[in-house]
């Protein structure tokens, strides 16, 4: 059995943080497993604001050592730190375990969500994680501020963007939401890894119930990677997948609603 393993936060809604990743885990057939670093809840009555409750320090190293001494990993992913000592503890025990295939989604903020941004918190991810990723999967936003730069708003910035963050020390990069971009009729994603620029291009979906898709897009990396792809071939399925994923959204109620990762079996059974 490949062994997956996520490091981020629960996002009680079930659409994104580290329920996404468990389901696309397992639509890709392999085995999840999930350290919770943060309790993500929205509030019905509060226009669906976020609140985050962080797991001590003490709880989240006890799941690392489930996880990593007492099972070990083929792939592992981290989302939604937000304390200096998840950032510290991923480190400690991606560096232990000398896990090759980890992915790095450098989860800033999220939609809705009333998490400041913290640039201290990013300096420490850049500092500790980044090094040890075989691949990183930020936004446009969150390249920017890696990058430091202004949010990219074409491709020709993407790629800037694309070039700063890989010489900051990591053989992938991989910038999502080139839907975003302006003018924009295709969703066209940008993976770099330090000789060649490709373009994942796939069908623009309106859609506003996106929720989760950016993890899910990073799960969707890990998983291909623990089944034997290279970061382009785990990135280009992944791609795949959440394109499917995207083309079967749905609404959970007024405010949010998830990406569809179900849709991958349904297409291929
Ligand atoms: O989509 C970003 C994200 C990541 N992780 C958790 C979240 C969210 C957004 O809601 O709740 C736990």
């Amino acid at each position: 059995m490949i062994k997956l393993a996520t490091i981020a936060g629960s996002d009680a809604s079930g659409g994104a943080g580290l329920e996404a990743d468990l389901k696309t885990f397992q639509e890709y057939g392999g085995y999840g497993m999930a350290a919770v670093t943060l309790i993500a809840t929205m509030n019905p009555h509060k226009d669906w604001s976020h609140e985050v409750f962080p797991l001590t320090e003490e709880a989240l190293r006890a799941q690392l050592e489930t996880i990593f001494t007492g099972i070990g990993v083929d792939a592992a992913k981290t989302g939604m730190l937000a304390t200096p000592y998840a950032i510290e503890l991923s480190a400690e025990y991606i560096s232990k375990y000398k896990v090759q295939n980890y992915v790095l989604d450098p989860v800033m903020i999220c939609k809705g969500g009333n998490l400041p941004l913290n640039p201290e918190l990013n300096a420490l991810l850049i500092k500790k994680l980044l090094p040890l990723a075989k691949i990183i999967t930020p936004n446009v936003f969150e390249a920017g501020q890696i990058a430091q730069v202004e949010t990219p708003s074409s491709l020709e910035e993407i790629k800037e963007a694309a070039k700063r963050i890989y010489d900051l020390g990591v053989p992938n990069v991989f910038i999502k939401g080139g839907s975003k971009l302006k003018d924009q009729t295709a969703s066209i994603d940008v993976f770099y890894d330090g000789s060649d620029f490709r373009y994942l291009e796939a069908e623009l979906i309106k859609t506003e119930w996106t929720h989760g898709c950016g993890c899910t897009v990073a799960a969707a990396i890990t998983a291909g990677l623990g089944f034997g792809l290279d970061a382009y071939e785990a990135t280009l399925r992944a791609k795949k997948f959440i394109t499917l994923s995207l083309r079967n959204s749905f609404a959970l109620n007024q405010w949010v609603g998830p990406g569809n990762p179900a849709a991958w079996r349904k297409a291929f059974n």
